[in-house]
């Protein structure tokens, strides 16, 4: 809206000017000034985000996100930078933001490489771990990609400077969007390497979970298979499970992704995020959310995934 509104007021402007010099009519200035005035609605009717999934290494994704009223375009974890060029090219839309999750090297490794082909990205990061940052930032600040609304999401547990970003368009119908790296997978979450249970379980339950439930989840890894078959260990009798498993299995014989998913979903098939059913306890051992959290993971860093 604002982009649209400048255009026309810069185009406005000057022939307003030779209108008076030349002695046209005030019903000539008149219709300039209603055109002024319809073109921003026109604009926000066709504004729109768009995320492109860019598969990248063996099972990480890059997601391009689109400002379409704009063209303005942001890169979440661009690890394999030509891959990003590219698609940023093949839309037609100008990189002006890197959103990096976190420092690990399969997420922020691309950082520097990017910066040189494209410089003046504007770099956000939690870490100061993170290559080539520019914008370090912390919980709930809050920046524009274009008209896109980007809000920052403190979940440290996997890494200790790990960001999620929520993107909404502001007076759309659009579900809103989040990214969120190595902290919550499709039915799974990231490793303890920086954290405890507790600030898993605040992650996961506090802020994502209570993001709106249509908000779709955009997630650093394709683990979902992985992920599903020890959801089924730990409630064989879940039948949304079992849907989601064979549907991400018809998914993964067509070469399709499974991302993404949403946050009302997650909360019927991901062990980590039903913590607080009395199934999951159950099978955990324990009676107490954020305990049942830890045994969890710890059940799951040495979990033999089986063959179907
Ligand atoms: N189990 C992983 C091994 C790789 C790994 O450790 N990945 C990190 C993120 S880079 C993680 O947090 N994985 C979560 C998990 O294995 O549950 C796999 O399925 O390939
Ligand atoms: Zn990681
Ligand atoms: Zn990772």
């Amino acid at each position: 809206m604002v982009g649209g509104a400048g255009g026309s007021w810069r185009l406005g402007a000057p022939f307003l000017f030779l209108g008076l010099r030349s002695g046209l009519s005030p019903l000539r200035v008149s219709f300039l000034h209603s055109e002024f005035e319809r073109r921003p609605s026109k604009v926000v009717s066709q504004a729109n985000m768009k995320v492109e999934l860019l598969p990248a290494l063996t099972d990480n994704y890059m997601y391009l996100l689109i400002d379409e009223e704009t063209k303005q375009a942001a890169i979440v974890d661009p690890v394999q930078p030509q891959k990003v060029v590219d698609a940023a090219r093949k839309h037609g839309v100008q990189l002006t933001t890197v959103l990096t999750t976190h420092h690990h090297w399969d997420h922020a490794g691309g950082n520097e490489k990017l910066v040189k082909m494209e410089p003046g990205l504007q770099v956000y990061g939690g870490d100061s771990r993170v290559g080539a940052l520019t914008q370090k930032v912390s919980h709930l600040m809050s920046f524009q990609v274009g008209s896109l609304h980007v809000k920052c999401l403190a979940t440290p547990c996997h890494t200790s400077g790990h960001i999620c970003y929520f993107v909404t368009k502001p007076n759309s119908s659009e579900p809103p969007a989040v990214f969120t790296g190595d902290t919550l997978f499709v039915s799974g979450c990231g490793k303890f390497f920086e954290g405890t249970s507790e600030e898993m379980y605040k992650a996961l339950i506090e802020i994502l979970g209570r993001l709106p439930p249509e908000t779709r989840v955009y997630c650093g890894h394709e683990y979902t298979i992985n992920n599903l078959k020890f959801a089924r260990h730990v409630e064989p009798d879940n039948s949304a499970i079992q849907r989601k498993l064979s549907w991400a299995k018809a998914k993964y014989d067509s070469g399709e992704p499974t991302i993404p998913s949403t946050i009302g979903e997650e909360f019927t098939y991901n062990p980590f995020m039903r913590v607080r059913e009395p199934t999951v306890q159950q099978h955990a051992r324990e009676s107490d959310p954020i305990r049942t959290m830890g045994a969890l993971r710890k059940e799951k860093d040495s979990f033999k995934v089986p063959k179907d």
